[in-house]
């Protein structure tokens, strides 16, 4: 499968394999920010994308599954790029339910989008990630922007997946901030909070991308006006912003709105888009007041919290890189100038 970043001259003089394109798969519930977090990972040139593998989310399985075959043919990779069919529920808790009210009825705003005319792989998305951890064992970059169903199906049915796998960046979570689906969850663990425990008690080298860092790299009318001009390519992904910042207004907003997921597509490449300490997140799965809240514990604190409880004192044992705030690089200018490096196209 050939390299899917931006092709070209290499302008640091240095020999293709210096620079070479790192296998990644885009686990992800498109969804508005989804779909241009794909086309910011396309247009980085950093990532030779795998698979695309979708999951249940902001929509049902279906949904998404539809949306990411129309935006793998919109960003003209559905020859390259295989589209999988993720899990129809969360792991065990009532069907995903969808958020429409942020991402339009059918998930991309008010686009249509034709669907791609690639074969329907009959590997799932748990599968493809299973089978690619092995194909790139120690190489493997897995990035989620949705719920971590697909992630935990993998975990569940072969637990050396989570090591395997090089570094896992997920969109999800609040350490220190309040949530956005209840007052201390975010939507992805929420919707599937059993799952975000599996995926972070595996051990997998994990970075969380949370509401601490995504609320502060805010897009604002004046990035949206240079996407609308910057020419036909982005066009698409202006629309969507457009219908994204107008949600988030209607929803209290001030005319801007965050750039969640393209921002965890952007710390796989460089964490220094964040401030990030380790620790271990642990996620509440038994209450229903504080389902999907994820309790951050520093590593450097463990210690002195849990001490009467040898169970979580194992637990917080597992930890990874946490973010807690916006980082010294200015994400949301490289995402802007990002996009146009690689053209999307909606014509059918
Ligand atoms: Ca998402």
């Amino acid at each position: 499968m050939g390299r899917t970043g931006a092709a070209g001259a290499n302008p640091s003089g240095y020999p293709e394999w210096v620079n070479a394109p790192a296998p990644i798969v885009l686990d992800s519930d498109p969804g508005i920010d989804d779909a241009v977090a794909l086309q910011y990972l396309l247009g980085t040139g950093l990532w030779d994308l795998k698979a695309y593998t979708s999951v249940g989310g902001n929509l049902p399985a279906e949904g998404t599954y539809r949306n990411a075959r129309s935006l793998s043919r919109a960003l003209r990779i559905d020859a390259d790029v295989p589209v999988h069919r993720g899990a129809g529920r969360p792991l065990s808790r009532l069907p995903y339910r969808e958020a429409s009210a942020f991402h339009g009825p059918a998930g991309l705003g008010n686009e249509d989008l034709p669907d791609s005319t690639a074969a329907h792989p009959t590997e799932s998305s748990a599968r493809a990630l299973l089978r690619l951890s092995r194909e790139y064992e120690g190489e493997l970059t897995v990035c989620a922007t949705g719920p971590l169903t697909n992630v935990a199906i993998a975990v569940l049915e072969d637990p050396g997946f989570a090591h395997r796998v090089k570094k896992f960046v997920f969109m999800g979570g609040a350490a220190q901030v309040p949530g956005n689906i209840t007052p201390v969850a975010e939507f992805n663990i929420w919707a599937d909070p059993d799952a975000a425990e599996v995926v972070l008690s595996s051990g997998i080298p994990f970075t969380m991308v949370d509401l601490d860092a995504s609320h502060r790299w805010l897009f604002r009318p004046a990035d949206l006006a240079a996407l609308e001009a910057a020419g036909p390519g982005t066009a698409l992904a202006a629309r969507l912003m457009r219908t994204y910042m107008n949600a988030y207004t209607r929803h209290g907003g001030d005319g801007t709105c965050p750039l969640h997921d393209p921002l965890a597509v952007g710390v796989c490449g460089d964490e220094s888009f964040v401030t990030a300490a380790d620790g271990a997140v642990v996620v509440e799965c038994g209450s229903e007041l504080t389902r999907g809240q994820t309790v951050f514990v520093p590593a450097d604190a463990r210690r002195i919290y849990y001490s009467e409880s040898p169970a979580l004192t194992t637990r917080l044992r597992t930890t990874g890189r946490v973010a807690l705030g916006p980082g010294p690089r200015d994400f949301t200018k490289d995402f802007v100038t990002t996009l146009p490096r690689r053209p999307a196209t909606t014509t059918r």
